[in-house]
Parts: structure tokens; C-alpha cells; sequence
């Protein structure tokens, strides 16, 4: 099984020969924010103020500590925090011995995590014990019945029968061989098949996008950047986030929660000068009364992107909240585009951005692969020194998910603006964006086969005012009585997936209608199903 697929040789020459690709590793490249940095605050939350050093020398106990427990150089390490500041601690530690975090995020349930840590073979999976009214313990219990191969479970709090964090860190030092042209961490992709993929980034093109990320945000000491995603996602973790914040030497503040009641207090007391959001935050945060009651006139920038924010929404945003607007179209297999700060307004508001790089390929593409005229939308192809060339040991996903010469499908409808900036018009994959929540329709069906009283599924999205889409699972029953959609629903809870993909509607239905082909592709059906659900809801 391929774990990663590097880029051609002459490839990778022109990108380190044209400066993008450092062969900095994450270890030199901490070393670095430390040297130039040391005594500025890097990271706060509820219960910690660290500056450079005390993140430098916190993780390097801990990486001390992990490494006697036995976990070294290219294992992997499933990750699964809230916002705190340990997050970056733990990163930081991992990258030091050159153990792969494998980036969950706090909404995965079992499903998603016995998945992660069968699939890479992890050694340990780290949590903390209680969040958001959530017990991790409870899910690593289930998680560790299901994957024995599991070594370490560490949980940040009270560990019960679990290895402590607190217990863990240790001194001495632990280097890592690994160089900036291997793979440092596993990302996740939102996904379009039955299981989620997983991204190796290496330090070399991950690094060279969080550099260009800082520089084209505008970064610098004085930045205050609020995490408001889940620090894991790829958005907050760098674009810029908080490795682009880092490397300017900024600050970044952990938020618990995106909600206005948590985030407005830190953004007062705290001083945030910029954040990110995905778009349905930014319509909780503009229709807030809470904005009367908090000064939040030290922010300047709204970073927003994850899912499409409409135009309407884009233009509201400096009356309301009273800064400036970036929109961020992005991926963990790699391409980021944002608008420029000095782009015109219009553009700011109907445009997704355009890529970082001058080396970043862009292909429009037609459905027979051919590129369309310029201006004319099509299928997002593209090619960079920082897009992967393939998923971890996805060999047979790879072959279609990627052109033959190495351009990632993404999947996007976009349209090209003579400006380079690109305009996301759709989709051509089988994904649904909830807000910026990725569901893969072919995965949640797969789980309500599992139901006994379920014949067949086909899970569509539901035009959503809010949320962009939310999903809708048309199910045949077999035998009797047929299961309620409430039934379902909870069905799939157990099962153990996380709340996002539960679906936010359930039709019995007694067949699918016809699609009139002879034999129906699921796609098809799909899309088929998803222009009957908007004609009966319009
Ligand atoms: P993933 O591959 O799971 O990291 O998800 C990336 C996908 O999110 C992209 O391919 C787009 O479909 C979607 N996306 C991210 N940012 C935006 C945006 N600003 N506008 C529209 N779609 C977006
Ligand atoms: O949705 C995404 O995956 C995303 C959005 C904005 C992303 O990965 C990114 C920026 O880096």
C-alpha cells in the first residue's frame, strides 16, 4: 500500500530551486519561531498565557515523555482535542519526534475514529476527558474494544483508566530523523466515497503555504488570530491559522466554542485582531444582538470560507461587524486561494479568492476533461507545490481522484475571472457541504444498510438558507413495521457517527423514483431525488 505519493523529481526541483520548498522540517522550523519570538505570548486559552519558549520547552518535555512510552519516529498518533492550548503543545510535541498526528476533529464519534486508528495503525489516540457535555473517555472505551492494536490512549483531565497527560512529559531530548520532504501529519478530507480520506503533508509544502499565507493575510507580531474552527481543520490550522500566526510571531487565542456568547468576550478581552469562520457563523455572528454589548472594534479581519458565502451575506459584513472580509476557498489536499487585501470590494464579495502561488495549475475542464473557454465554468483541476499527488494508501481511490500528469480533481465548479480569481459555481462530486461540514452521501448510506429494516438509501442535499445544504436520506423500508425516520436517526447515533452526518431529514419512501435510464447509476438517483425534494420544498 502506498502511504504517500511524492511529486516528480522535476518537480520537486523547481520548487525547491524556486525557493518554495526550504527542506525545513517542523522540528528547525519551531526552533526558528523560538529564536525570533521567544518572549511574545504564542498561544492562550481559559487556563494558559504561553509564550514562544514555554510552548518550545512544554513540547519538548512532552515529545521526552512520549518517546520513553515508545512512541517514535513515523507512528502515527490520532489527535483529538477542543480548542485549548495543549493542542498546539501536542502538535508541536509529535512533530519534534516525528510522529504523524492524524488530525480528528471533536465531532467524530467511533465510527470515525476506530476508522482512523485502524487505518493508520495508530500507536495512541489522545483526548480530553470531557467537552462541549461530550465524555471522550466513553468513546475511547468503545474505540479501544474495536482496534486492539491501539498501544496508549492519554487524556488531558482526568484519565480514569487511561494513561494521564499530566504524567507524561519528561526531560531529555528527543530528535526526529525525519526530513521536510516526508510525510509530517495526516489531514483529513471531507471525502466523497464511503470512507473519509486521509492527507500526508509533508513539512516542505505545508510550511511554504503557511509562509505565502502569512505574507498574503498580512500577518505580523501584532496579530491576535481567535480560533473559532476546530484547530485541527485546515482553515484554522493554516490558512494562515494558527501555524501562519506562529510564524509571523502573533498570537493565537483559543476559542471553546464559534458561538457569539463565547467569542465576543475573547475577541473584547483579548484584543482579537483577526479570525475565520465558516459561513453560517458568520450570519450568527451579524444577526447577534450580543454585538451591542461587546467592543469588538479591535477586529479587522473576517477570514470566511469552508462552503460558498453568498455574495448578499459577503457585502453585509463591514456594516456589521464593522472590518474587512476575506474569503477563503480551500482544501486539505492543498490549493488555498484567497481574495488579496487590496482587491476591489466587488471582487472581495462575489469572488472565492485566487490561489496562493504563481506555481499553483489551474485547469477549468469541461466533462470530456478538455479545458473550457476562459470564463465559462467547468471542473476545478490542479497541480502545485503544495497539493498532494495522492491520498495515504488509497492506490485505487487515487486513480481517479487524480489525473493521469497529477492534477487533483476537486470536484469544485468553478469559473475563472479574467483577474485569476475563481468563482465557485457548484459541485461534481458526491458531497454535501452542511456549512462547511463535508458529508459524503455514499457513507451515510452505507450505515443505514446496516439497519435491518432498511431496503435501500440514497442521501441528498436539501437547498438550506442557513447552513448552505442540509441532507436528506430517502429510505425503501423492508418488513414490518417499517422504521421511523426518528428511529433512524438514532440508529445511526449509535452507530457511533458523528452528529454532522446524521441526516437532517428521513423520507420512507416506498421505491426511488425513475430516472429514466435503464439502470440507474446512484448518482444519478441522487441528483434525481435532490430535484424532487427542492420542487416539493419551493
Ligand atoms: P476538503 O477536501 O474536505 O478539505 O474540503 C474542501 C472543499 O470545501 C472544497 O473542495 C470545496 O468544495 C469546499 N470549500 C472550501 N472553501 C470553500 C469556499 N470558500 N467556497 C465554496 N466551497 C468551499
Ligand atoms: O474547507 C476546507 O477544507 C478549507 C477551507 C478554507 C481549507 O482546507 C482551507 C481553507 O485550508
Amino acid at each position: 500500500m502506498t502511504a504517500f505519493t511524492p511529486w516528480p523529481a522535476e518537480f520537486a526541483e523547481h520548487y525547491r530551486a524556486s525557493g518554495y520548498w526550504l527542506g525545513q522540517n517542523f522540528p528547525q522550523w519551531i526552533a526558528e519561531l523560538t529564536a525570533r519570538h521567544g518572549d511574545r505570548i504564542a498561544v492562550c486559552d481559559e487556563r494558559h498565557r504561553w509564550t514562544y519558549a514555554d510552548l518550545d520547552r512544554r513540547s519538548g518535555k512532552l515529545a521526552a515523555g512520549l518517546r520513553a512510552t515508545g512512541i517514535g519516529d513515523g507512528d502515527r498518533v490520532v489527535v483529538q482535542l477542543p480548542n485549548v492550548a495543549e493542542f498546539v503543545e501536542l502538535v508541536f510535541a509529535l512533530f519534534k519526534i516525528g510522529a504523524l498526528p492524524v488530525f480528528a476533529l471533536p465531532a467524530h464519534r467511533h465510527q470515525e475514529i476506530s476508522y482512523f486508528c485502524r487505518f493508520t495503525g495508530a500507536a495512541a489516540y489522545v483526548i480530553a476527558d470531557r467537552h462541549g457535555g461530550f465524555d471522550y473517555r466513553a468513546l475511547a472505551r468503545t474505540v479501544r474494544a474495536e482496534v486492539p492494536g491501539l498501544r496508549h490512549v492519554v487524556v488531558l483531565g482526568e484519565a480514569a483508566e487511561f494513561s494521564a497527560w499530566a504524567d507524561i512529559p519528561a526531560d531529555g531530548e528527543a530528535k526526529t530523523e525525519r526530513t521536510a520532504g516526508e510525510p509530517a501529519f495526516l489531514q483529513l478530507s471531507g471525502g466523497s466515497t464511503g470512507l473519509p480520506k486521509l492527507i500526508p503533508r509533508t513539512a516542505d509544502d505545508y510550511l511554504y503555504s503557511v509562509r505565502e499565507s502569512a505574507r498574503i493575510c498580512r500577518l505580523g507580531p501584532d496579530t491576535r488570530y481567535l480560533v473559532t474552527l476546530p484547530a485541527a481543520h485546515n482553515f484554522a490550522l493554516s490558512s494562515p491559522g494558527i501555524l501562519g500566526v506562529l510564524h509571523a510571531g502573533g498570537r493565537i487565542v483559543m476559542s471553546p466554542a464559534p458561538s457569539p456568547d463565547v467569542a465576543f468576550p475573547l475577541i473584547e478581552a483579548e484584543r482579537v485582531t483577526m479570525t475565520g469562520v465558516v459561513p453560517p457563523v458568520a450570519l450568527t455572528w451579524m444577526a447577534s444582538s450580543a454585538r451591542q454589548r461587546h467592543d469588538l472594534s479591535s477586529l479587522r479581519l473576517l477570514q470566511v470560507g469552508g462552503a460558498k458565502f453568498a455574495a448578499e451575506a459577503a457585502r453585509r459584513v463591514r456594516g456589521e461587524l464593522g472590518c474587512e472580509l476575506q474569503q477563503v476557498f480551500g482544501m486539505a489536499e492543498g490549493l488555498v486561494n484567497y481574495t488579496r487585501r487590496d482587491d476591489p470590494e466587488d471582487v472581495v464579495h462575489s469572488s472565492q479568492g485566487s490561489p496562493i502561488s504563481p506555481a499553483d495549475e489551474i485547469r477549468v475542464v469541461g466533462e470530456d476533461g478538455t479545458e473550457v473557454a476562459p470564463g465559462e465554468q467547468g471542473e476545478l483541476l490542479t497541480r502545485g507545490p503544495y497539493t498532494i499527488r495522492g491520498y495515504y494508501r488509497a492506490a485505487e481511490h487515487n486513480a481517479t481522484a487524480f489525473t493521469e500528469d497529477g492534477f487533483y480533481r476537486t470536484g469544485d465548479v468553478v469559473r475563472r475571472l479574467p483577474s485569476g480569481h475563481l468563482v465557485v459555481e457548484g459541485r461534481a462530486k458526491d458531497q454535501i457541504n452542511r456549512g462547511g461540514e463535508k458529508v459524503a452521501p455514499e457513507e451515510v448510506e452505507n450505515h443505514l444498510l446496516a439497519h435491518p429494516g432498511v431496503h435501500d438509501a440514497a442521501v441528498v442535499s436539501m437547498p438550506d438558507r442557513f447552513l448552505g445544504e442540509r441532507t436528506c436520506a430517502f429510505v425503501i423500508p423492508v418488513g414490518e413495521p417499517a422504521p421511523t425516520g426518528t428511529e433512524l436517526r438514532a440508529f445511526l447515533r449509535q452507530r457511533g457517527l458523528a452528529l454532522f452526518k446524521v441526516p437532517d431529514r428521513v423520507e420512507i419512501v416506498p421505491a426511488f423514483p425513475h430516472t429514466g435510464v435503464g439502470k440507474v447509476s446512484r448518482r444519478e438517483l441522487r441528483r434525481n431525488l435532490s430535484n424532487y425534494l427542492s420542487q416539493r420544498t419551493t
